[in-house]
């Protein structure tokens, strides 16, 4: 069959319609180029890129400092699988728990093998360190969120599309509701809980960040309590929302009165997406090691976990990230877009509310959750010359990466204001 060369955006999508398992309906425009904030179609129309897969290309696509280490190491060795040591490995590894500031790292590949792993590190922890009956440790999570898809991980979600027809559920798991201290503190009564997963803002929720109190204060509780606090910064990790992570430490944002919770370290921390600045699948979980040692050989691992390649890749990034100062450019350009964003609240009816941090936001766009608005904004906002994504029906997240300069958010908030003007009519 003769393979086609240069095709058409229609004919791309019928390829995959024709030959693809139909697990995503993707907005209609066909990608072949992506460098910096910039992505192409086919047919050579740039677009911003305003999701960054989904928070996975903080520092731009296609970054010439991590494509030369993807190169470099690619033309060297790029898998060993974990029977033999390379070189590679334990510099990265040194290199990650310095530059988060922990103990130890378990590399994976994706975020939902790094939450498994999380999962799997906590329960052990329970039953050697905690003392809790054997298979009777149970995980806490909140409502709405977002870990993976995994039957484990979706037997935490209470999402229907993500669950429907995909039991049994593994048991073990216990469900509260997010930005609510009671809850959990009630949670917590029961002694067989191992650890508290929770993202510190739920971004597939349609970015909802709790209150200023609540990761400080569920930190707390669990320290009361014994409890692992286990924080899922896939998505809010690595600069994303103005700090290099959503919950503690490195707080990069020059505001003083700051709300973040610089004090808060996870005892597991879960990081997937951009270490690797969306090269290649890297996710990591870090622990200090009261928890990581409960691991010995052959307890968890993966064919390509910590591979020389995704470690040499996973440096590159986390590098890039230090020296162009993505998470204060993350917090100064994100307070610029929400003001600007509240501005077009007061101004037009289409769009109730804005929120996020740093340079994870969304807006709420007026109409009912099952309504087609905010998917047709998002096809007019492609229209313009910008790519986003609705999320749960009216929410539209806004996440560009992280080295966009003031200019070009500028020209994007002029794009999202026009294009939401000219629907408002
Ligand atoms: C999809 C959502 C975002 C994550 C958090 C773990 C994972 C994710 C906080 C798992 C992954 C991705 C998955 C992708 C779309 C995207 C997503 F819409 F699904 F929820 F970002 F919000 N923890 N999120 O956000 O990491 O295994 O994907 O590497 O599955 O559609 P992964």
């Amino acid at each position: 069959m003769a393979v086609l060369e240069h095709f058409t955006s229609q004919q791309a999508i019928d390829l995959e319609n024709k030959y693809g398992a139909q697990n995503y309906h993707p907005l209609p425009v066909v990608l072949t180029r992506g460098e910096g904030v910039y992505v192409w179609d086919v047919e050579g129309r740039r677009y911003y890129d305003f999701l960054s897969a989904y928070s996975a290309v903080n520092q731009g696509h296609c970054h010439p400092k991590i494509i030369d280490a993807l190169k470099k190491q690619g033309e060297q060795l790029t898998l060993t699988s974990r029977a033999f040591y390379n070189d590679q490995l334990g510099q990265y590894e040194k290199y990650i728990t310095g530059y988060f500031g922990f103990d130890k790292v378990l590399p994976m590949n994706t975020g939902a093998e790094a939450v498994e792993t999380a999962i799997k590190l906590a329960r052990k922890w329970g039953y050697e360190k905690k003392g809790i009956h054997t298979n009777q440790a149970k995980i806490v999570v909140c409502q709405n969120n977002f870990h993976g898809r995994t039957i484990t991980i979706i037997s935490a979600s209470n999402d229907p599309i993500a669950t429907e027809n995909f039991g049994p559920f593994t048991p073990g798991i216990i469900s509260i509701r997010y930005n609510d201290l009671e809850a959990l503190r009630e949670a917590l009564k029961d002694d067989n809980v191992a650890g508290f997963l929770v993202e510190p803002i739920q971004g597939e929720a349609g970015v909802y960040v709790p209150d200023d109190n609540y990761i400080r204060e569920a930190y707390e509780l669990c320290k009361e309590k014994n409890v692992l606090f286990i924080a899922d910064e896939v998505q809010t990790g690595i600069a994303r929302t103005g700090r290099l992570l959503a919950t503690c430490g490195n707080c990069a944002c020059s505001d003083k009165n700051c709300s973040g919770t610089p004090e808060v370290k996870p005892d597991i921390l879960i990081l997937g997406k951009a270490i690797s600045g969306g090269v290649l699948p890297v996710s990591a979980v870090l622990a200090d090691n009261e928890v990581m040692d409960v691991i010995r050989p052959g307890n968890h691992g993966s064919t390509f976990g910590g591979n020389p390649l995704a470690c040499a890749v996973a440096k590159a990034a986390l590098k890039v990230v230090k020296e162009e100062g993505l998470a204060e450019n993350a917090d100064r350009l994100g307070k610029i877009f929400r003001a600007r964003m509240q501005e077009l609240v007061e101004k037009t009816d289409l769009v109730r509310l804005v929120r996020g941090k740093g340079l994870l936001n969304a807006i709420v766009i007026n109409d009912s959750e099952d309504s087609s608005t905010a998917w047709d904004i998002c096809i007019k906002l492609r229209d313009n010359g910008l790519l986003a994504k609705p999320t749960h029906g009216n929410i539209i997240r806004f996440a560009p990466p992280l080295v966009m300069t003031e200019e070009q958010l500028e020209e994007c908030i002029s794009i999202i204001a026009t294009t939401i003007s000219d629907f408002s009519k």
